[in-house]
């Protein structure tokens, strides 16, 4: 890639932003997505953080002014406007006694949030002391992280607990098929799907699907976002958001640190989470992979969300992961980008969202993990690939994983931003993979 092809995308890239941006936040897509998402913000910080670190801080700051009373930080906090369902009205959050002022959904997202509040901080230091950035971060992170920990974790695992397939951010993974098929589907008739506006109907779950994301979402929202797990028609550990969880306890504890707070508890959180991590290894498969917490049974379904612990340092079975990342069912090396499901698994369907596509974010946190691991050569073909198959498709949301062909919806907000971060030279997280794709 020449240095003003490097260029060109850098500059699509923040062209995009800017547009998505919304005085306080960005939205992840104009069209389809038209309110702020939890872990979608997260991502787009490591972009915006760059060119503008200011407005990087502010979308953080907003999300956590939507942070719940009990420490969740919601899945949408809805604006004014916009078509996409379920809106506020399903939710009606101001009835849940503590629900913000603002209008949330009452599920979460995976907590991507305090490794990006670092590494926001960490691009614009000056910026971020003089506005006290981190002092008013850390209390909101601290309750968000002992939130997940006290209603989030069953005795004896500690790894994270989703109560709605949405909550892993990997909606129709079949990672959650079975416990899906549980729930009864009494009609799909008075569905509404404005999504289908904006992408393929071959590409977004099926009317079946939505019919139970609606009726588990109601479960939840009837049951006053209580978090009783046992009583929730679908409640699994999630291997994908244990590893982000643990990675940002491990980016807690160095905000901690560079604010004169003690950082020893999230040091241990950080070992408890890594060790929680581990309680997903299904030998069955090699993979990890979730467990359902209803029947106490781990799924045997090879997902990009299983090769995510790759996060954790000292993982147990970090090199049978890196050989299944290398081999056939994920086959890194041929694929555009590493695909969102096992190529080989009967499941495997190159269009449809998270069950065969390659996505940009879980691309992104790959190489997070493989420059950790010191794979600085993999690390380098990804940002290259991410940067052509971005520009190529007008920042498409995912793509097909053996031809790169844009899928979903378009000028997506964290494509833009997580191709951005990799292109961007840093002194301090990006040496190697900049100097590398140069
Ligand atoms: C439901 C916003 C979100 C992402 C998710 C992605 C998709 C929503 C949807 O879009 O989910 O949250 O309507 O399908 O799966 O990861 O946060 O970009």
């Amino acid at each position: 890639m020449t240095p003003q092809e490097t260029e060109d995308a850098r500059r699509g890239a923040e062209r995009l932003l800017a547009s998505n941006w919304r005085g306080t936040h960005t939205v992840p897509a104009a069209g389809l997505y038209p309110h702020q998402w939890s872990w979608d913000s997260a991502f787009i910080t490591f972009g915006t953080r760059h060119s503008r670190p200011a407005d990087a801080r502010l979308e953080l700051a907003t999300l956590f002014d939507a942070q719940w009373a009990d420490g969740r930080i919601p899945q949408i906090v809805y604006s004014p406007g916009g078509d996409y369902s379920p809106g506020p009205e399903f939710w009606q959050s101001a009835r849940l006694d503590d629900a913000p002022g603002v209008a949330t959904a009452a599920l979460i997202q995976p907590p991507m949030h305090a490794w990006a509040a670092l590494a926001v901080h960490e691009s614009d230091p000056e910026g971020s002391r003089e506005s006290g950035f981190l002092e008013k971060a850390y209390p909101a992170l601290l309750r968000w992280h002992e939130y997940l920990s006290s209603r989030r974790t069953v005795a004896g695992h500690g790894a994270g607990v989703i109560v709605h397939p949405w909550e892993s951010g990997l909606d129709n993974s079949p990672l959650w098929d079975a416990a899906m098929a549980r729930i009864e589907v009494v009609s799909t008739a008075s569905l509404r799907r404005p999504d289908l506006a904006h992408a393929g109907e071959g590409e977004r779950p099926t009317d079946r699907d939505y019919a139970r994301y609606f009726a588990i979402a109601a479960a939840y929202r009837d049951s006053h976002a209580s978090d009783d797990l046992a009583s929730l028609p679908f409640a699994l550990e999630d291997p994908g958001f244990t590893a982000i969880w643990a990675r940002s306890e491990r980016a807690l504890a160095s905000i901690a640190d560079h604010i004169g707070e003690d950082s020893a508890g999230h040091v241990r959180r950080q070992a408890e989470l890594a060790t929680a991590v581990e309680g997903l290894w299904n030998s069955r498969i090699g993979c990890y992979s979730a467990r359902d917490i209803l029947s106490g049974e781990l799924v045997d379904k090879r997902t990009v969300s299983g090769l995510l612990p790759l996060l954790v340092p000292g993982l147990l079975h970090g090199p049978e992961l890196l050989q299944l990342l290398w081999g056939p069912s994920f086959d890194f090396r041929t694929t555009a980008l590493p695909p969102s499901n096992d190529l080989l698994d009967a499941t495997f369907d190159r269009a449809s969202y998270w069950r065969g596509p390659a996505w940009f974010n879980t691309a992104w946190l790959l190489a997070q993990a493989l420059r950790d691991l010191d794979h600085h050569e993999e690390v380098a073909m990804i940002a290259e690939r991410m940067m052509r198959l971005a520009v190529a498709g007008d920042f498409p949301e995912y793509v097909d994983p053996f031809d790169g062909s844009p899928r979903g919806t378009r000028a997506f907000s964290w494509t833009a931003a997580l191709t951005l971060d990799l292109l961007t030279p840093t002194t301090i997280d990006h040496n190697d993979t900049t100097e590398a794709i140069r």
